[in-house]
This record gives structure tokens, sequence and C-alpha cells, in this order.
């Protein structure tokens, strides 16, 4: 039995979406109705996946697990379509998701309002440089995965909505954003946003 721990609008919507798209069965936990998610995770940091009594913690290796253990389209056997669907997946989740954990951290962590905008719009800049990136990479493809969408569009998908929590201005390019709409659109991800809420 698998059971997601999950936090209603973090990258753990990524994770669901996944194990969707696996049609894999899960028990989603709010971790906000939790006291003791440190003895899950000791990190206390979501996605937390645990399959019986195995605990598994990591959004890419997450991820990378579900995706080597269960058939899919998601993560190609050829090796080089492979290391380049694993790069993508890293991109995301060790580039793209911490330059907007920052928008995060200064919200919470800077007092002095102008000092505060200033880090946000320097944390917003190095985001729009990275959906540049994410942009001429869709310049020859519709999405980072070929034709299809890939685990690292549908992580970028979730991540793409945290700007409009501050008061940054991200810049999405025109294929990236039909690639956002096309991945969000998806029943996967559809049906994860309904169980996320949860
Ligand atoms: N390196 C971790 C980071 C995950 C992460 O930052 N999760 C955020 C939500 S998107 C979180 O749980 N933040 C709350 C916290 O760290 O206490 C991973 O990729 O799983």
């Amino acid at each position: 039995m698998y059971s997601l721990y999950h936090s209603t609008g973090a990258c753990s919507l990524a994770t669901l979406t996944i194990l969707n798209e696996l049609a894999i069965p899960v028990k989603v936990i709010n971790v906000n109705s939790l006291t003791d998610f440190d003895t899950v995770n000791p990190v206390a940091s979501v996605p937390a996946l645990t399959i019986d009594d195995q605990v598994l913690t990591e959004g890419a290796a997450i991820v990378l697990y579900l995706l080597k253990k269960h058939d899919n389209d998601l993560l190609p056997s050829e090796p080089q379509a492979r290391q380049q669907a694993i790069e993508h997946i890293m991109f995301a989740n060790a580039t793209m998701h911490p330059a907007y954990s920052k928008l995060f951290f200064i919200n919470q962590h800077i007092s002095n309002e102008d000092a505060k905008q200033q880090a946000l719009d320097a944390a917003a800049a190095h985001i729009n440089k990275l959906w540049q990136v994410v942009e001429d990479k869709l310049s020859q493809q519709q999405y980072l995965g070929g034709d299809q969408p890939s685990a690292a569009d549908i992580m970028l998908a979730v991540y793409s909505s945290w700007g409009a929590y501050f008061p940054v201005a991200i810049n999405f390019g025109e294929r990236t954003t039909n690639m956002l709409l096309e991945t969000r659109s998806r029943s996967s991800f559809r049906m994860a946003l309904a169980s996320d809420d949860a």
C-alpha cells in the first residue's frame, strides 16, 4: 500500500500526478494534520512516500524509483534519451524548485519591506532566466519529454504556480505557457489537484 505525505499546492502534487499517470492507488496524508511528521521524514519536507514499511524521501529520488519500478512512457529506456529525461528531472527538482524556494524563504525571514521586495525581485530574475532555459529547450518539441509530457514537465507545471503567491513578475515564454497548460489539463493532474485539497 502506497501512502503519500503531501501538503496542498506543494511539490508533492507532482508526485501525486505521476502516481496517477502510473495508475497506482495511493492514500494521501496531509502533513498539516500531523504533529509528528518528522518521525516519517526527519527533514520534515514533503513529499514522503511510504510503501508498506519502506519510507522514501526526496522528490526526484521518489520519481525515479516509481518510473523504474512501474511500466510507463515517462522514462525512456534508450540510454541517451533516458539520461536526458533524468537530467530534466534533476533540473526541475534541484535547480528550478530551489530557485522558487528562495521566494518562500525571503518572504518568511526578511521583515524590512524594501529589503524583502529587493530580494524577491532578485530571486524572480533568476527564476525567469531558468524559464528562458525551458523555453529554449522547447524550440524543437512541445514538451521536455518530446511529443508527450515527461515527469519533468509535470514537476515544472506544479512549481510554475508558486510565483502567484508573491509580488513578483514571473514570465513564461509562449512555448512554455503551452507546455504548462497542456500538462496541467491532463486527467492525472486534475485528479491530483482534487486529492491535493484533502
Ligand atoms: N529536497 C526536498 C525538498 C522538498 C521541499 O522543499 N518541499 C517543500 C514543499 S514544496 C516543503 O516540504 N517545505 C516545508 C519544509 O521544508 O519544512 C525534495 O526534493 O523532496
